[in-house]
This record gives C-alpha cells, structure tokens and sequence, in this order.
C-alpha cells in the first residue's frame, strides 16, 4: 500500500510538471485530489488495510495528500502570475508617445460681455444682487404695475407652471420689487443680472432663455438727467468715449416717462447698413423712471423717493459687440462658433 501510494505521488507529480494551462490544472485536481480520485478511495478504504499497517498507510496519505495541495497550489500562482505578465505585455504602454494636446476652455462670449458690464456697473457704485428665476406673478407682473388681466402683459409671453401663480419670470424686473423690499427705505443702487424666459418664436434676434442686466437706483431727488447721465457712462466706458447716443420715448407699464436706449452703428458709424437697418443707430436697453406705483409696492413713498431702472440684453449687445448674426449660436455649444472668442 505504502508502494502504491509512492508511485501515485511521483504519478501526479510527473503529471503536474506538464500541466500549462489553468483548466488543465482543474483537471488535474479533480483527478488527484477529486473526491472519487485515487488516493480519496485509498483513505475511504482503510479499514480493508490489515491493522498493523493502518497508521502508517494513513499518515502516508495525508503526507501524500498535502504534497499534492502543496505542489497544485504553486502551480495555480506560476499560471495566474504567466497569465498576468502575459496581459501586461499585450495591453503595454509606448510611455514615449507624445500626449494628444490638451485645449484649454475659454469664456463664452456671453460671459465675457457679462464680466465687461458688471464691472463697469461696480466702478460706478452699483452692487450685483441675484434675484430668483422662477417667479411668482405678483412680482413678475401685478406688484410691478401690471394687475391681472392687464392687456400690457402681453408684451411678455409667459411661460407658465402647473403651480397656480408661479411662472418663469420673463424679465429681470420683479427684481426691482424684491431689492426694494429688503432695503426699504434705504437708497438703492443695484444690478440684477439672470436668466429671463419666453415662449416666443425663436428667430435669428430672439431665443426662449436669454440674459438680462436689469439697473436700479432708488433714492430721493433722484431725475431723468441721471438716468441718462449715467447709462451714457456705461455706453463710453462700454463702447468708446466718443460714442453717440440717443433716447427714445417708449412705453413700459413699471416706468413714466419710458425710454430706449440707442448707440450709434459701430459698424457704419452712423451711415446706415444692414446690421442698423439703414437707421444708423442700434438698440441696447429699455429704461424708465420707475412707476409711483411700483414705488410703493417695494415700500417707497413716491412722494418722497424716486428712481431710475434700466433692462439690457447682454445676448443681444454681444451680437453687436462681435457682430454676431444669430443668437442660436450662443446655445448651440458648436466649438467652430466658440473658438472664435
Ligand atoms: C424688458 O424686459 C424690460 N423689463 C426692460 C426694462 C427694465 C425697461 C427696467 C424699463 C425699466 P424688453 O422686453 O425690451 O424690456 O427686453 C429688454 C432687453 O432684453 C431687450 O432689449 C433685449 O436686449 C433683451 N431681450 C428681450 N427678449 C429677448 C429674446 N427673446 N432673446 C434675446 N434677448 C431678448
């Protein structure tokens, strides 16, 4: 029993030599160290053995037994390791391959006109406050001179929630009311830029979401002559020095008198073309005293306190800025239309 038990050791150790591949090795162990292998029959059977012999017989199986789990443990790491080398070798890196270069971002014109205007508005004293995009129709409508039903909030086509009264503001304006209510009745001098919606036909001037910087000062004696004093500013520092300007009588329902706000045509200089239309001039804002009413709403009395406020489209002065023909570029993500800034 003892020679039998040799001769099964040197068997499958001669055989595990030749073993190359992992699924051989399964193989191997089921046949050697399997539950109806050999020597598992050896051990089962040991009762048959004469008595004397029996210790001997077992403890040489066991010997056996665990040489073998020995030996098949090894091999398992040879192989794993010869499979590892063999993948690293075959997914290997050339580490002297130039790197694809890398591009840097850069601002979107947008942004860029952004930075440009609040600074601008920042030397002059005016503080950026954030207002909220989703509004209420109070403040974006009722609260600044616009009572429900009114037929002025045609001008603004909304955007509606299925919330009862809670719509996507359509201009910066309710921003007015919620600054003025916070710093009632303290002097105001602010810009609120943000995100505006309208569900309008998207055109080549025109998108649904676009930005506005809307201006507000609110202080006593408080006139016309500083609105127009400063948005003049602006357009200088904004423009050139020697830019022309012009106001024209407008209607907007939150300030009395209403202007808009043109700049002579960069691009003929005043002439006439097509990106003026032939008029020589080019809108960039809507402004206006603000409204009595609307003072009182933010907790002004009109009596004593005035104020001027302002809306301008950075859209639409970076299309003039850079004579950009159409505002579907700024959203369409195209790197071609955004390399160029
Ligand atoms: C207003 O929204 C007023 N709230 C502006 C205002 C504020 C007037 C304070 C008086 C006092 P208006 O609808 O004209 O006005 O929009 C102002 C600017 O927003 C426009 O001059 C334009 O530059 C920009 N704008 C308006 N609609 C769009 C649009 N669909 N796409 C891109 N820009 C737009």
């Amino acid at each position: 029993m003892q020679q039998k038990l040799n001769q099964l050791e040197q068997q499958a150790l001669a055989e595990l030599e030749q073993v190359t591949s992992q699924e051989n090795l399964q193989a191997w162990k089921v046949k050697y160290l399997g539950r109806s292998a050999k020597l598992a029959d050896i051990t089962k059977n040991l009762k048959d053995v004469p008595r004397e012999e029996r210790p001997q017989v077992g403890r040489r199986a066991n010997e056996v037994k665990q040489a073998l789990e020995g030996s098949y443990q090894k091999r398992l790491e040879n192989l794993q390791d010869a499979a590892m080398i063999q993948n690293l070798e075959k997914d290997r890196l050339d580490v002297t391959l130039p790197g694809r270069p890398v591009q840097p971002g850069r601002l979107h014109p947008t942004t860029r006109t952004h930075r440009e205007i609040y600074a601008i508005w920042a030397e002059m004293g005016f503080q950026m406050y954030r207002s909220r995009e989703v509004e209420s129709d109070d403040y974006n409508f009722t609260y600044m001179n616009m009572p429900p039903h009114h037929p002025a909030r045609d001008m603004w086509d909304t955007f509606y929630t299925k919330q009862e009264g809670v719509i996507l503001r359509t201009h910066t304006s309710p921003g007015q009311m919620r600054v003025m209510r916070e710093r009632a009745p303290e002097p105001i001098r602010v810009i609120v830029p943000g995100m505006c919606y309208r569900y309008e036909q998207i055109s080549a001037r025109s998108e649904i979401q676009f930005n506005q910087i809307e201006g507000l000062a609110v202080g006593e004696k408080i006139t016309f002559s500083d609105l127009k004093g400063t948005l003049n500013s602006f357009a200088r520092r904004f423009f050139h020095q020697g830019v022309r300007t012009r106001f024209r009588a407008n209607h907007f329902p939150f300030t009395e008198p209403s202007a808009e706000m043109d700049v002579e045509c960069f691009v003929c200089g005043g002439e006439g073309c097509s990106v003026c239309k032939g008029t020589g001039w080019l809108e960039i804002l809507g402004c206006g005293m603000v409204h009595p009413t609307v003072l009182k709403y933010g907790g002004y009395d009109p009596e004593k306190y005035s104020g001027f406020a302002f809306g301008m489209g950075p859209e639409r002065i970076t299309m003039l800025k850079y004579r950009i023909p159409d505002i579907r570029y700024f959203w369409a993500n195209d790197l071609r239309f955004l390399q160029q800034f």
